[in-house]
């Protein structure tokens, strides 16, 4: 998968995407990030990207010029871009054919919020283009012509599109099929089920007079899948009751 993102800070993905799981699937091949300054697509020498905004009020608006030629640049650039289909916002440029192209997605607390779902939907597509915005807004136009889709984190107020974005690979780099080792995605298959994790235990056994519950101890295999399935259950229904009572009901979920 290959994932292009738009910012004015550039610096701020570097750490990111060296560490870790995210890092290790770039170095493999797993993925592909490119992060592109907003600011080589300005048009002055200043390399502006944000003008007061019309109609007065306070705070600086993202110019629309500077993003609308950033995204058709990198997506006349696109070499593989996304199956397209989904009545898909503008063209992927060179090609000049609707729908094609990577799946741009602005970082907003206007979007859906982000849930495993829209990860997973997201995860499935061969390119994405990320815009990160600054100041107090971005040109209206700019998701008029080359944004397929807003994508929230949650309902508060950033500064910036940046740290969502890096939400979303982190868990977009997840669902690269070869990123998370077998091991890992049993227990990432738990979610899957719509539930919590149940609680997990390492050495030593005793902290601050706190026991690992005995059945780990047991060497029972068949007992130690029962406890954790009913632990999930349990957490679930005191700490997100919420995901109990979506589509997937805890019969289901007590069954897998
Ligand atoms: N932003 N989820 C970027 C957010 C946000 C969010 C506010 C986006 C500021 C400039 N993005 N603008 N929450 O708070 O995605």
């Amino acid at each position: 998968m290959r994932i292009q993102v738009l910012t004015i800070f550039p610096e701020l993905f570097g750490p990111f995407l060296a560490t870790s799981l995210v890092g290790r699937a770039i170095a493999r091949g797993l993925l592909a990030v490119e992060v592109r300054d907003l600011r080589d697509f300005a048009e002055d020498r200043h390399r502006s990207v944000d003008d007061e905004p019309y109609g007065g009020g306070g705070g600086m608006v993202m110019m629309a010029p500077p993003w609308i030629r950033a995204v058709r640049a990198l997506m006349a650039a696109g070499g593989e871009g996304d199956e397209g289909g989904e009545g898909g916002g503008a063209t992927a440029g060179a090609a000049g054919s609707p729908g094609f192209g990577p799946w741009r997605v602005l970082l907003s607390p206007q979007g859906a919020r982000l849930d495993d779902a829209k990860v997973r939907e997201l995860a499935a597509r061969r390119g994405l283009i990320l815009l990160c915005g600054r100041y107090e807004g971005i040109d209206e136009r700019v998701r008029q012509t080359v944004v397929d889709e807003e994508v929230s984190i949650g309902d508060y107020v950033l500064s910036g599109g940046e740290l969502p974005a890096m939400v979303l690979i982190e868990a977009l780099s997840r669902q690269v099929p070869g990123v998370v080792g077998q091991a890992e995605s049993v227990a990432q298959d738990s979610f899957r089920g719509g539930l919590l994790d149940h609680p997990h235990y390492t050495r030593p056994p005793v902290v601050e007079g706190l026991a690992v519950p005995a059945v780990l101890l047991s060497g029972d295999h068949a007992a130690i899948r029962r406890w954790r399935g009913e632990e999930a259950v349990r957490a679930t229904r005191a700490k997100r009751p919420d995901l109990l009572e979506g589509g997937v009901g805890p019969g289901r979920v007590l069954d897998c």
